[in-house]
């Protein structure tokens, strides 16, 4: 038996105390709306759950200290605005190493924080768990069979979750990729108000596939660049909430785009649902997630334009259908995915308790010389497997302002033809680096000390950057410059050369 708080008596906080109250733990419920809990208490039924009856055991307090102290774990399933807020209050209240399982789904806006993160950050004395899955409150509240991830960098903290939740009608999978279960939490509500949009406009269930399953390419395109596992897109949190998120009457996210695609205004359609949308507080997050790692996402921009900006909704799925034509995978993430399997099946990765290191650099690599080779060499030297990404000549015109002897082209086959060099890929942008470290698994950048500094953001992707001496003598621009002076000696020389060179071949 367990000592369970849970904050938030909404919908899923009060299925959720129900169901932990019938599997015998001792649950106790707290509510920051006024008089909510005494109502509760009182009539032992949830406005949003009319077939369900509050166990008698469920107590109910308005105690923040009582609701925080010698508790095994403190659910948070309170609306994605109110976690910091409510963190930081209970906050002094938290005993240290105190568990916390965190319901509630979404990004906040500001700081793109996840909302374990915010928690964490609020709480540092405590350990979380983020519980997120295909799981309509509705359902749990009717003890439907339900399958749910609980996720913790942590694993024996997703496990002792796992235990306390798992009973005859919930299973609970572990999952230590807490960002992928989380960014998945969040993003597919505001797929699901897509869905709800295109329901509401008439169309059918082959447009409702088609905005689910392009919808999990965007969330999994800007998670695989946020270095999240592939496998949990493909999850319960991910594909599966999705899908139950984007198809049922149940969901919120989902009802309430039905009515906008009927042709409500935004505000009109959440009053009309009566609950939090969670969705909608995504998408500014959403938003500046795409921008920060180069990601296009254009149905999540689509329903921005809709829901914050009144765009038409069937202008908005012209432009979606309008959009130019697309491989269904972006060639490099094959790429990496069948370097990896290499990578696995040849064992590299697990050489002992050593597992293989990725190197990148960046650079122009014009009339390739021997300063370049030694700044390659090295590179190389600090892992096992380097990528090359040269500049484009058009990012080299516009933005670098450099004209180049040689052509990208050229560049690339120079590059890829060096022993220390597994893999040449196009610089097209400034802004790709930070998402290049996810995009290829990146453990170390390395640049020339010419940079030194300008490249330490990318630490906060989790890789190590390494700034080594240049080679000081030698330089594209220098060899240029001895070239044209050679040139401009030689043209007076000349003669002399003519002189002595008698045979012109
Ligand atoms: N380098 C070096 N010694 C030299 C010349 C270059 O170590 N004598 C290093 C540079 O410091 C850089 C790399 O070789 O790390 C490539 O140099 P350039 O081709 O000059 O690259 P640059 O134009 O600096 O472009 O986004 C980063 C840019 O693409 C770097």
């Amino acid at each position: 038996m367990q000592r369970i708080s849970v904050i938030g008596a909404g919908t899923w906080g009060i299925a959720l105390a129900r169901m932990l109250c019938i599997n015998g733990h001792s649950v106790m419920c707290w509510s920051a709306v006024p008089g909510e809990t005494k109502n509760l208490a009182l009539t032992r039924r949830h406005v949003n759950l009319p077939n369900m009856e509050i166990p008698s055991e469920l107590v109910f307090t308005d105690d923040i200290c009582r609701i925080c102290k010698d508790k095994d774990i403190i659910v948070f399933a309170v609306p994605s605005v109110y976690v910091r807020i409510i963190a930081h209050t209970l906050s002094i209240h938290i005993e240290p190493g105190q568990l916390i399982v965190d319901v509630a789904k979404g990004i906040e806006s500001d700081t793109l924080m996840t909302m374990s993160e915010v928690i964490q950050e609020e709480i540092p004395q405590s350990r979380v768990v983020a519980l997120s899955g295909p799981t309509h409150a509705e359902e749990v509240a009717m003890d439907l069979p339900t399958a749910i991830v609980s996720a913790c960098k942590d694993i024996r903290y997703a496990e002792k979750v796992q235990e306390v939740f798992t009973n005859r009608v919930m299973r609970v999978y572990t999952n230590t990729d807490i960002k992928g279960i989380e960014l998945c939490g969040a993003l597919k509500n505001i797929i699901a108000i897509a869905s709800g949009i295109s329901y509401g406009l008439g169309y059918g269930d082959n447009a409702k596939a088609a905005l689910i399953t392009r919808g999990m390419a965007e969330i999994e395109r800007l998670g695989g660049k946020m270095g999240c596992l592939k496998d949990t897109f493909s999850g319960l949190a991910g594909i599966g909430d999705l899908i139950v998120t984007a198809t049922s009457k149940h969901s919120r996210n989902y009802r309430c785009g039905y009515l906008i695609g009927k042709g409500y205004k935004t505000a009109d359609a959440v009053k009309i649902v009566g609950m939090v949308v969670e969705g909608i507080n995504t998408i500014p997050a959403a938003i500046k997630l795409a921008e920060k790692y180069n990601v296009e996402m254009p149905i999540i921009h689509a329903v921005d334009r809709i829901v914050n900006h009144g765009a038409g909704p069937e202008d908005e799925v012209r432009k979606l259908m309008g959009r130019t034509m697309k491989a269904e995978s972006p060639k490099p993430l094959l790429d990496i995915n069948f370097e990896n399997a290499l990578i696995q099946n040849m064992g590299i990765r697990n050489k002992g308790d050593q597992t293989m290191k990725r190197v990148i650099t960046y650079g122009t690599f014009d009339l390739l010389h021997y300063g370049h080779i030694n700044l390659l060499r090295r590179a190389k030297a600090l892992g096992d497997y380097l990528i090359v990404v040269i500049s484009t000549d058009e990012f080299n015109w516009n933005e670098k302002h450099k004209k180049c002897y040689f052509t990208y082209e050229q560049r690339k086959a120079l590059v890829e033809a060096i022993r220390y060099v597994d893999l040449v890929i196009p610089e097209e942008n400034w802004a790709q680096k930070r998402s290049d470290m996810h995009e290829y698994h990146i453990d170390t950048f390395v640049m020339g000390d010419d940079w030194v500094g300008k490249f330490d953001f990318l630490k906060e992707e989790g890789v190590e950057v390494v700034y080594l001496p240049r080679t000081p003598e030698i330089s594209s621009s220098r060899i240029k410059h001895d070239l044209y002076d050679a040139n401009a000696v030689d043209g007076e020389s000349k003669t002399t050369h003519e002189d002595i060179d008698t045979d012109p071949d």
